[in-house]
């Protein structure tokens, strides 16, 4: 296979709006990185990109959650993520950022350029506008009711009760969240891509050239995109946060690049300031069509990187991506991620309690790689647990990796002097020579299934070593062999066989495993007292690695076990963190337009953040006004089948009992709180959850643990008071 001149690795840009979890890393970040290390081990010309996506309303949005500036946003998190990818070790050459001057310069004119050449349309359209605010509204800033379920709280991409992907003109009711106004139609203009010009060559390109070795479900998903017919898409926005159109463009004052067309081409951007910080020269990675571009991406971003992109790409003239290796999702415990529920594992907090110094220190971040790469949803989605997660440390690093290392090394200092024994050809057995052999075809089998984008087997295959090394110690017994010593000096030399094959091999393992685990690979080196120079991958497969006569480190544990109880801390701590479904009023606060409390599914206070202010955003009273509080008894409670987080409440409010579907179940038994008091949001629209309608929601209070507490009166009083 001829070797491409250079390879332009992208992992997809992170929003900055907030902590990512290892559902992203296991996503993009860590295979990414996987790759990049093997071929930076290749000696091949590789550069690795990535930085933070600064732009869209995901920004705006938070900062609003935030109480605070757009601005602010992207500046607390894009550190805080950097700072969370190199304590994994993912080794980017650069992260960058999409609010950077370079970004901008380049997003515009990748604008201009397309739009001069003919390759935009333009069209005028009504949208919705807020009068108040004196805005178009993003499909985030509107709320409504969904026709699809009845949710009275979908927004206008999508409905996060029954996921259906909608238009702010199908919205029933819609509501602007910036000032709890009806928003008028008014006319815009805007730039469109025009993708149905462009199927042809998306057929022939993703079909026809790829449909073999790309990943079948990233085929698969591109085929029903073409299928379905490609529409004109939409690529500027009426919004003030992102990359402006350029000054010189007809109409295009207060509108900005829609962000999926600003962010690919901050790959783009940020090759050019790795180019300026190394005095290298940007052009070839994106022009020269001898350079290997492959894009890491989740399964959510496949359309825009296999199709818009690629579009953009060829029209600008610049190469199109070679592979597009998306990952399926991975889940959690049974449950999907996610951020709105608080149902994840972030990097962040893996960090804190794992990888700090006094709670293992690197080595761990190297678990973490190890096993979301081992279940990494390569084909399909895959499911993190927390048992797994300690399984695989417990049974495959400690057991299998660590302890054949250790074993090798305390041997050779116990029965070789601490020093590297020679190998005596004429005394190989048939054993000895087949762990030989299956040292020196690790290589040529890794490689393969990396150069294939299979990170999970190829890791698969190192581990695999470890264990036939494990195999070959526990059959040649050198320990049996040791004592056998004075009644036959020639075991001697079958202990320096079976040591020196042993320590060859763990060599081996240090360049094998280094992709995947790079602070592992390096600590071998410091046992083996070699530089890091033999983790050229060139040097894999081979028996000369360790010179006969060397000496080593005494050995040192490589990974700790992880215990029960961190492991049961860590599964009461995600329940205690999540979120239950049922809709929480919380305010959205604007600069210059009056507070609107409405319903929120997902801007939902964590019992973790840190970084909350403690209280939130002003309302005046009118705003609490509208909401109406009355205490209730429970006079009935029942668990909501297949649904561990609810309690199906029977509320009495002295004018009627009503159904309140809770997420208490994981606080209360039904039988222990029936015939308690509570506070209750009477007025809020109801809610079906899992086909049972809940009207209203009761009040509780959340300490800092996450367990609830009742708020009742102190005396039992009559159902139906108001709490004002
Ligand atoms: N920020 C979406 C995401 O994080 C988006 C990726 C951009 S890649 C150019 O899933
Ligand atoms: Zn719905």
């Amino acid at each position: 296979m001829k070797q491409p001149k250079r390879y332009l690795i992208t992992a997809a840009l992170p929003y900055a709006n907030g902590l990512k979890h290892i559902g992203h890393l296991a996503g993009a970040y860590l295979p990414a990185d996987i790759y990049v290390r093997y071929l930076r081990a290749q000696k091949r010309d590789v550069v690795f990109v990535c930085g933070s996506d600064e732009h869209g309303t995901a920004i705006p949005i938070q900062a609003t959650k935030e109480g605070t500036t757009a601005q602010a946003i992207i500046d607390k998190y894009h550190p805080i993520i950097e700072q969370n990818f190199n304590d994994l070790g993912i080794s980017f050459d650069i992260y960058h950022r999409t609010s950077s001057p370079i970004h901008h310069e380049t997003a515009s004119e990748f604008f201009t350029a397309l739009n001069n050449k003919g390759d935009l349309i333009t069209k005028e359209s009504e949208q919705y506008y807020d009068e108040q605010s004196q805005s178009f509204l993003a499909d985030r800033y509107i709320k409504g009711t969904c026709p699809n379920c009845g949710f009275q709280a979908a927004y206008g991409d999508q409905c996060e009760s029954c996921g259906k992907s909608l238009s702010p003109d199908e919205l029933i009711n819609p509501v602007s969240t910036l000032s709890g106004n009806t928003p008028v139609k008014k006319l815009t203009k805007h730039w469109y891509l025009p993708l149905d010009r462009h199927e042809d060559f998306l057929r022939k390109w993703i079909i026809e050239e790829h449909g073999n070795d790309w990943r079948s479900t990233v085929v698969g998903q591109c085929k029903s995109w073409i299928d379905g017919g490609l529409q004109p898409r939409a690529v500027t926005r009426d919004l003030d946060w992102g990359v402006a159109l350029p000054n010189d463009v007809e109409d295009g004052k207060g509108k900005v690049l829609y962000v999926w067309f600003d962010a690919p081409i901050g790959y783009i951007s940020a090759t050019k300031q790795w180019a300026l910080n190394t005095g290298k020269d940007w052009k070839p990675y994106w022009e020269d069509q001898d350079t290997k571009l492959i894009h890491f991406i989740g399964k959510d971003n496949i359309v825009f990187h296999c199709i818009i992109f690629p579009v953009m790409l060829q029209l600008h003239g610049n190469i199109l991506p070679t592979n597009v290796p998306a990952n399926e999702f991975m889940n959690l415990e049974g449950d999907k991620m996610s951020t709105s529920r608080n149902w994840k594992l972030e990097m962040e907090d893996y960090i804190n309690d794992f990888i700090k110094p006094e709670n293992g220190g690197s080595q761990l971040a190297d678990t973490l790689r190890y096993y979301l790469t081992a279940i990494a949803p390569e084909s399909k989605d895959s499911e993190f647990t927390w048992k797994g997660f300690q399984d695989a440390n417990n049974s495959e690093l400690v057991s299998i990796f660590g302890n054949f290392i250790n074993r090798a090394l305390v041997l050779m200092h116990k029965l070789c002097n601490g020093k590297v024994p020679p190998l005596h050809n004429e005394l190989l057995d048939e054993l000895d020579h087949a762990t030989i052999e299956a040292i020196q075809q690790s290589k040529q089998k890794v490689e393969q299934l990396l150069e294939d984008y299979k990170f999970r087997d190829a890791q698969f295959e190192v581990i695999n070593l470890a264990r036939i090394g494990n195999q070959y110690m526990q059959k040649k017994e050198p320990w049996i062999l040791a004592k056998q010593l004075e009644s036959n000096p020639a075991a001697q030399q079958l202990i320096n066989n079976c040591l020196h094959i042993c320590l060859q091999l763990t060599a081996n393992l240090a360049i094998l495993s280094n992709p995947f685990l790079p602070f592992t690979a390096k600590k071998i080196c410091y046992l083996l007292k070699v530089v890091d120079k033999i983790l050229d991958w060139e040097n894999a497969g081979s028996m000369k690695l360790l010179s006969v006569g060397y000496s080593l480190r005494a050995p040192e544990l490589l990974f700790r076990k992880i215990e029960d109880e961190e492991i049961t801390n860590q599964i009461e701590k995600l329940k205690a963190a999540a979120v239950n479904k049922e809709p929480i009023v919380t305010t959205i606060n604007t600069n210059n337009t009056q507070s609107a409390a409405i319903a929120d599914t997902t801007s939902v206070a964590t019992t973790e953040s840190t970084d909350k202010s403690p209280v939130k955003p002003e309302i005046v009273f009118d705003d609490f006004a509208k909401i109406d509080l009355k205490v209730g008894t429970i006079v009935a409670a029942e668990k909501v089948e297949k649904a561990d987080k609810l309690l199906k409440l029977q509320l009495d409010l002295g004018f009627e009992t009503r159904t309140i579907v809770s997420g208490i179940a994981m606080h209360f038994a039904p039988a222990d709180i029936v015939g308690k008091q509570v506070t209750v949001v009477c007025n809020l629209a109801p809610r079906k959850m899992r086909g049972i309608e809940s009207n209203g929601m009761i009040l509780m209070a959340e300490d800092a643990n996450g367990k609830l507490h009742f708020i009742n009166p102190e005396d039992q009083i009559n159902p139906g008071s108001g709490v004002s």
